[in-house]
């Protein structure tokens, strides 16, 4: 499963090693691709997660999802 991560607050890359851990930290994630400029996250598990947990996985570590898009490949 693959999603579209739209994330509020990423100032530097300290922000995007922070997102990059928590949402590494999810057991399902395999990968994790964050864009600083663009605010945007790739998420790849190798099972559906509910969008709450990486709502949640996120505002733990003090950012916020405002969008969730799900990817066909
Ligand atoms: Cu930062």
């Amino acid at each position: 499963m693959k999603k579209k991560l739209t994330i509020d607050g990423m100032s530097c890359m300290h922000c995007v090693n922070r997102v990059y851990h928590a949402l590494m930290n999810i057991s399902e994630v395999t990968s994790v691709d964050i864009d600083l400029k663009t605010q945007i996250a790739f998420l790849e598990s190798n099972k559906t997660i509910d969008d709450d947990i990486i709502k949640s996985a996120i505002s733990n570590v003090g950012y916020k999802v405002t969008e969730i898009e799900k990817i066909y490949v």
